[in-house]
């Protein structure tokens, strides 16, 4: 199979704020649309009632979703913790578990947890100009220890897809919780 020709392009990639000109989707994700992701069910329906906070959101420019393209976005997660648990992305594998993506830090800072379906984990930490490699089969999330957003730019393949449903049932390997002496990998 070939891919779609596109005509070459360029993006304009904001490294603070993680804005991304142009881009073709937005995705909010709010605490609401991530109920079963946190260990602290009581403290995340007490935040949700408080007005339901935008944990993060992903600009993307939209490409063919087939084998030889790439889509490049930027995630920007907020700061903050439900409980003692920081704020994360929802996490997935991808559909087509045989691709990877990498991930680049542009600012603020976090974790990038990967693990696999034979019970593999691992914990990356990341910022700004540190780039994470996210392998084939390798679920990922990532988490923002920090006071300010932690942005990082994602190039994936078209074809890829995102499979949310698995996590969704068997959680993820590791999470980072705040602790008096900082974050803390459980
Ligand atoms: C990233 C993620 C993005 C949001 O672009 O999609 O950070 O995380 P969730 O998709 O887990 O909500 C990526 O890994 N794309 O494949
Ligand atoms: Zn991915």
């Amino acid at each position: 199979m070939t891919a779609t020709p596109l005509n070459p392009f360029s993006l304009l990639l904001d490294f603070r704020s993680g804005a991304l000109q142009p881009y073709t989707s937005r995705t909010e994700r709010h605490l609401s649309d991530m109920k079963g992701a946190y260990a602290d069910r009581s403290a995340l329906e007490h935040l949700v009632d408080a007005g339901d906070p935008l944990v993060y959101e992903v600009l993307q420019y939209d490409v063919p979703e087939e084998v030889g393209q790439l889509i490049c976005c930027t995630t920007v997660l907020h700061p903050g913790t439900v409980g003692d648990e920081y704020f994360m992305t929802k996490g997935h594998y991808h559909s087509v578990r045989e691709t990877g993506e990498v991930y680049l830090g542009l600012c603020g800072r976090g974790y990038l947890l990967l693990m696999t379906e034979e019970g593999g984990h691992s914990a990356t930490p990341m910022g700004p100009g540190i780039v994470g490699y996210v392998p084939p089969y390798w679920a990922h999330r990532t988490v923002n220890t920090g006071e300010e957003p932690f942005v990082f730019f994602a190039v994936y393949p078209g074809q890829a897809g995102h499979d949310y449903g698995t996590i969704e049932q068997s959680g993820f390997a590791q999470r980072v919780l705040r602790a008096a002496e900082g974050p803390v990998l459980k």
